[in-house]
């Protein structure tokens, strides 16, 4: 008999640099709720505008040097949450080993992020069809964990309207992109009203970068 207890989390490949880790975050829940907690209580959740004047679905804060921001300005990363003027709270140490963790896993060895924004779907937000590209470098992978509610990652191509493949994403997986699909279209599908038995009508993404 197989003691499948034992085996290695499964890797599904997404594409050629892309890897589905399932469950890989399931060890660390409760480590990563509470310093997403301690995250918020120094810089809250927000809902950004994008350059085009909308207000972004999606509300979120970030820890770390740099932190992702948006405004009618455009996209950038700065080292200073621009609702207070002061540093984004640091990285903890959780968030850093588990995307160095999950960036071997897929391949990618001595990833460690500056960067990571924290992202809060209530239902119905969603996140269009976009290309990460707000970093210093593409050299280093983007890894993306999810927490709470089921959620549909659209991953696509390198052109927008090239079809994207629809990967249900659940409570504890981390999906890796890098190398030759590091800079492909992604997006997420708005988000169903199905409470998490842990999170309730909420769903959690960090998305863990080298930014500067
Ligand atoms: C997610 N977020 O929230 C994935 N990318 O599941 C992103 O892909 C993302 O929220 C660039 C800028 C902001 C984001
Ligand atoms: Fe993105």
């Amino acid at each position: 008999m197989t003691l499948d207890l034992f085996e290695p989390p499964a890797r599904e490949a997404l594409s050629e640099a892309a890897w589905l880790l399932r469950g890989f975050a399931l060890p660390h829940v409760d480590a990563l709720l509470a310093a997403i907690a301690d995250v918020a209580r120094a810089a809250p959740f927000r809902q950004m505008q994008t350059p085009g004047g909308f207000t972004m679905s999606v509300a979120l804060t970030n820890c770390g040097a740099l932190g992702w921001t948006t405004d009618r300005r455009g996209y950038r990363y700065a080292s200073a949450d621009p609702q207070t003027g002061q540093p984004w709270p640091p990285m903890p140490a959780v968030f850093t080993r588990l995307a160095r963790d999950a960036a071997k896993a897929a391949g990618f060895p001595g990833f460690a992020p500056d960067a990571c924004l924290v992202n809060r779907y209530a239902p119905g937000a969603r996140l269009s069809l976009h290309q990460d590209r707000d970093e210093r470098d593409y050299g280093a992978p983007i890894v993306s964990v999810s927490l709470g509610m089921d959620a549909t990652f659209l991953w696509g191509g390198h052109a927008r309207g090239d079809r994207a493949l629809r990967v249900p994403l659940v409570h504890g997986d981390v999906v890796v992109w890098g190398g030759a699909d590091r800079l492909r279209y992604h997006g997420v599908l708005p988000l169903k009203d199905r409470p998490h038995a842990l999170l309730g009508a909420q769903r959690l993404n960090l998305t863990l970068r080298k930014a500067g």
